[in-house]
């Protein structure tokens, strides 16, 4: 017999060998089911754990987070089984629970897993939860575990990087894995699953590391919950720019035509070209000149700068001319700007020596991890280097802190954080081995970000090949953490490049280079304002700023573009509708597509040369005349802000 002592007090005596479960059952059968797993003598175990000898005994029930976490990561272990049947080449990497569901990580040297492999994906899972096998999940050490997958190298690192010191090892039909939970062994009560989605992500979660294929999905205890977290993933997806880019004809990728190159449409282009006139005034004032240079260059300047040693994995083959001439597309804008100094001598005078360009490049991304405008093979980013001498570093730092600060109050970004991004240490392939430069180049730029005050978080593997950085973290609709801005510190590529300036010494110095995005790509900072705003942009960003409505065709149309004409003349940017459509319906329409201002013009706005404005998302109408409206659209342009 066991004694078992539950934590109410009260003690139940048991015939030996009796599982959690059962002994759920024997206090009520209603508990045991809702009972997921159970605390034994301190050690979180499964339900069809024994119970040998006396313990304390707590059971975890339904309504507790870890019960759900038990669930999820039940769920993650049969996907793997899943992912392993659809593709016995797969190799399969992290996997569990996650806030809001499970995933799990592969990597199919022939292919990729795609968002089409989902239902097929699904119909495994289901025959799987449904067939009746034992499920076992064993309480163990890291270290036997290190030992028990010391076959799949992945694994080891991932239950070495785990910061608990045990694991379970589950095993079902000859299938094994292990998890930091212990599983829900009453398997087949996995019924309110859905997979979602399919995304890259990289192992340890560092981008220096290899990118996996994640197939994420969510589960819960009840269907009520699922549909639940459903409704709120459609909140999501209302802000998603993949759908407000194609509902308000921003652009569109096709992988037939080229995975990860986005189209402008001419709407899309226009935010764009705004942001981009934006940004250029913005750093002109600023002290940067900009350039334009190809962005095509020989090979060579790519081995010079580190990047062919590097950043090779991310970068596109180089094409082969013929006589030697290997061209390579820039997968970074910086060694272009490196010539630009050299091309004359430099002294301490001209420094700091800004160069800034809206500079095209192309970075091969697994097409997994390609995500419209977020993530794509082709970027222009708002680049920018600036050349210093040492102790320039710490004042050049701040302003470009400070043009970073009055560029998000511009454009209203408030939900970032700042990350400073280090090497790993480990990884001497991809980051120049020099450990004197990183600590000297880490260590300013953290002192550098103390003496400001502002809060951080530190993320190890992070970092440029060739020094570290400051970046500005946002989150995409999606939940996806994305780098917006960046500032980097670099030592290095001076080196490489030997590049000098004559210093007030008459002697010869290295200079250093502080590179930086301030809105980041386009691709990626326009996606994030399609999000944030829901495809209602401020008026000054609308690529269509007001929507001029005739009451009736006929009647009101020559009235209706004389007022176009008149905005046109004043800079703003407007549309005549004069389809074949009744009134109400345009109206509608200016809504959906989300326009700023909605003029309608009749009769009575002809004769008083008046104009009646709907403002977008408000009910209410005001007439006014021609003159007052563009007074009032003009001070809404300037103010930068629909409010
Ligand atoms: N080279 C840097 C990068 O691509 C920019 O200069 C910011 O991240």
């Amino acid at each position: 017999m066991v004694k078992i002592t539950l934590p109410s007090g009260d003690t139940k005596e048991y015939t030996n060998n009796i599982s959690v479960l059962e002994a759920a059952k024997e206090i009520s059968p209603s508990l045991a089911k809702k009972t997921v797993f159970a605390t034994v003598n301190g050690i979180d175990q499964p339900l069809n754990f024994k119970l040998e000898n006396d313990a304390n005994l707590v059971l975890h029930t339904k309504e507790e987070e870890a019960s759900l976490n038990s669930l999820r990561a039940t769920a993650s272990f049969f996907l793997g089984h899943a992912i392993k049947s659809f593709n016995s080449e797969a190799v399969l990497g992290d996997c569990g629970f996650s806030d809001d569901g499970f995933y799990y990580d592969s990597d199919i040297p022939s292919g990729q897993i795609s968002a089409d492999d989902l239902p097929a994906i699904t119909e495994i899972l289901n025959k799987d939860i449904k067939e009746k096998s034992t499920l076992t999940s064993i309480h163990t050490s890291i270290d036997d575990a290190i030992n028990e997958f010391k076959d799949n190298t992945y694994k080891v690192e991932l239950l070495k990087s785990l910061k608990v010191k045990d694991v379970y090892i589950n095993s079902w039909n000859g299938f094994k894995d292990f998890s930091t939970v212990p599983l829900y062994t009453n398997y087949d009560q996995i019924k309110y699953f859905k997979l979602l989605f399919v995304a890259g992500a990289y192992f340890l979660g560092k981008s220096s590391n290899k990118m996996f294929q994640r197939v994420a999905g969510t589960a819960f205890f009840s269907q009520k919950e699922l549909d639940e977290d459903e409704e709120k993933r459609e909140i999501a997806r209302s802000h998603d720019h993949r759908v407000l880019g194609q509902q308000l004809d921003l652009f569109f990728v096709d992988p037939k035509i080229g995975a990860g190159l986005p189209y402008w449409l001419p709407k899309g282009a226009t935010i764009r070209r705004i942001v981009e006139r934006y940004i250029i005034d913005k750093e002109v004032a600023a002290g940067y000149e900009h350039v334009y240079t190809p962005v095509l260059a020989n090979l060579d300047l790519y081995k010079t700068s580190g990047h062919w040693a590097h950043y090779r994995e991310d970068m596109f083959p180089p094409m082969d001319m013929g006589d030697d001439e290997l061209l390579e597309l820039r997968p970074m804008n910086c060694p272009s700007h490196i010539e630009v100094y050299k091309h004359k001598p430099r002294s301490y005078r001209d420094l700091p020596f800004r160069i800034a360009e809206l500079g095209m490049m192309h970075r091969y991304e697994k097409s997994g991890a390609l995500s419209g405008l977020q993530r794509v093979r082709e970027m222009t980013l708002n680049d920018g280097h600036t050349f210093v001498a040492l102790d320039q570093i710490q004042d050049e730092f701040k302003k470009v802190l400070k043009l970073m600060m009055e560029v998000y109050r511009d454009f209203d970004i408030k939900d970032y954080k700042f990350r400073l991004s280090y090497r790993d240490k480990a990884n001497t392939e991809k980051y120049f081995d020099d450990d004197e430069m990183w600590n000297r180049s880490q260590s300013m730029l953290k002192g550098a970000m103390d003496d400001l005050g502002l809060d951080y978080y530190e993320a190890e593997g992070e970092a440029a090949f060739y020094g570290p950085k400051l970046d500005v973290q946002t989150k995409t609709a999606m939940g996806n953490e994305e780098t917006m801005s960046t500032i980097q510190l670099d030592f290095m590529q001076p080196e490489r490049f030997k590049l000098t300036y004559v210093g007030a010494d008459g002697e010869d110095h290295r200079p250093v280079m502080i590179h930086r995005g301030i809105v980041g790509t386009m691709e990626r900072f326009v996606s994030y304002l399609i999000e944030i705003y829901m495809g209602a942009f401020p008026t000054w960003l609308a690529p269509i700023q007001v929507d001029v409505i005739p009451v009736n065709n006929e009647h009101h149309s020559d009235y209706a573009k004389k007022i176009e004409d008149d905005l046109k003349k004043s800079g703003l940017r407007v549309q005549t509708d004069l389809r074949n459509e009744k009134m109400n319906y345009k109206i509608r329409e200016s809504q959906t597509q989300k326009i700023p201002y909605t003029l309608i013009v009749g009769d009575n706005e002809k004769n008083a040369g008046e104009v009646t404005v709907r403002q977008y998302g408000k009910e209410e109408q005001l007439t006014m005349s021609e003159e007052s409206f563009i007074k009032l659209i003009s001070e809404d342009v300037a103010n930068f802000s629909r409010e």
